[in-house]
């Protein structure tokens, strides 16, 4: 019997295990289903981390993406929404965009799709039964569902060492899980720092607002202390698309000379997602970000300066995701990673995906959920098999024209490459 994929598939070769080309879209379709996906980018946070974790339908139609959309039909203004409970929230949105229009984005159809997983009525009038059935949940077998509905195995989080919230949660050495990888999310630190040296001084770290003394040294030492205490598989920034690197700034000097030794001390990856326009409308809060594009040259410096390094990296605008796809081509310390926010729509993962291949073959990682709410697993992984499926199954499709048939085992290893093992090798799981 064949130990590993690579054995079954060296020991199927020739044609009598090739996929027929008919066949080629079920296959995969039926392989998709089964690949243990890890989901390298969301929001989410293990049960320990306590009230952090959303779920439940009140915090699946207020997610921000839905907000955005509320203030395009309703003429509520954003500060009369704000000062509403999160249930009157909720019903608001569900009148508006579910009940006098008809839920065909993305995010609306997303939340469909979770009601339908669990047999909720998606023309409910109100969100009675909804709320009936969500709260007859207890968490923890509620995850194991979740994740099985999803076809996920783990997911990574987002956690910030800075926030006000999280932080002290840690601090009391919160149970870890398994199906839970931290991530040290570096935003206030790197893109804030004017804001925040103080609360790394009142933390008894000696940082200054320059930069000067030892500033860099016991940034160092901080990094150091919350990479011992959660234990990430990587560090993570989201950044502006006026990004550049190097450059005169604080942001420059602490990748430089604080995040990325670390990461080469402790041989961890520093992700990177670039492109944001922050708060372009501050009055619709989470939802007010934007997207502009960006100076990839600054990949090329990271990647270049810091060949010890690895970088996972991931752009928001669809005009930089080619150049993206060229950078990797030169580089081996940068893994491609996910479409991001507002690319994450059919049309657009489809186009990124199929020049993913185009450009890198398997070497790149095709998709992150992004969730913030427990149950968005569901939907975006379905939403990723469903327009991912009849791409690969074309691409094996003219591969198998061109001379050169794939069998069922080559299908599944590319796909545990793609949604797994890529990640594992580069975070080191
Ligand atoms: O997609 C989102 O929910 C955004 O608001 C951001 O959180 C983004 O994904 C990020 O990680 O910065
Ligand atoms: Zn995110």
């Amino acid at each position: 019997m064949p130990s590993t994929i690579l054995e079954e598939t060296k020991g199927q070769s020739g044609l009598e295990s090739a996929v027929p080309s008919d066949q080629l879209r079920k296959i995969v379709e039926e392989e998709f289903q089964k690949t243990p996906i890890i989901d390298m980018h969301t929001h989410l946070f293990m049960p320990s981390l306590g009230k952090l974790g959303l779920w439940g339908i009140d915090e699946l139609i207020t997610y921000h993406y839905l907000e955005a959309e509320l203030f395009r039909f309703s003429s509520v203004k954003p500060d009369q929404y704000w000062k509403l409970s999160k249930q009157q929230q909720a019903d608001l949105i569900w009148r508006t965009l579910f009940q006098e229009n008809t839920p065909v984005s993305e995010s609306t159809r997303g939340v469909i799709a979770v009601l339908n997983a669990f047999g909720l009525n998606t023309t409910a009038k109100d969100l009675t039964e909804a709320r009936q059935f969500f709260n007859s949940q207890q968490l923890e077998p509620h995850i194991s569902k979740v994740f099985e509905l999803a076809g996920i195995t783990s997911v990574v989080m987002t956690n910030d060492p800075l926030d006000p919230q999280e932080a002290p949660l840690w601090q009391n050495n919160p149970a870890p899980n398994k199906q839970f990888h931290a991530v040290l999310r570096l935003d206030r630190v790197l893109n804030k720092w004017a804001d925040n040296w103080q609360t790394l001084a009142n933390q008894g770290y000696k940082v200054s607002a320059d930069l000067s003394g030892n500033t860099i040294s016991e940034v160092r030492r901080f990094l150091s202390e919350w990479c011992d205490r959660m234990r990430p598989v990587y560090m993570a920034c989201s950044l502006p698309d006026t990004f550049m690197f190097p450059e005169d700034s604080a942001r420059s000097r602490l990748i430089a000379e604080a995040v990325l030794p670390t990461g080469r001390e402790r041989n961890i990856p520093l992700s990177v997602m670039i492109g944001v326009r922050y708060q372009v409308n501050p009055a619709i809060k989470l939802a007010g970000d934007g997207v502009g594009k960006t100076d990839l040259r600054a990949v090329e410096h990271l990647c270049v300066q810091f060949p010890d390094n690895r970088f996972l990296i991931s752009v928001l605008s669809r005009e930089n995701q080619h150049e993206l796809c060229v950078y990797s081509r030169k580089f081996g310390n940068l893994l491609p990673f996910g479409c991001w926010w507002f690319l994450n729509n059919p049309s657009i993962v489809e186009e990124m995906t199929r020049e993913r291949i185009e450009m890198l073959g398997n070497s790149f990682i095709p998709q992150h959920s992004d969730a913030r709410v427990l149950e968005q697993v569901i939907y975006k992984w379905k939403n990723t098999r469903r327009t991912m499926t009849p791409l690969f199954a074309e691409t094996y499709r003219v591969l198998s024209e061109d001379g050169r048939p794939v069998s069922r085992a080559e299908i599944r290893r590319d796909l545990d490459q793609l949604f797994r093992t890529n990640f594992e090798r580069w975070v080191n799981l």
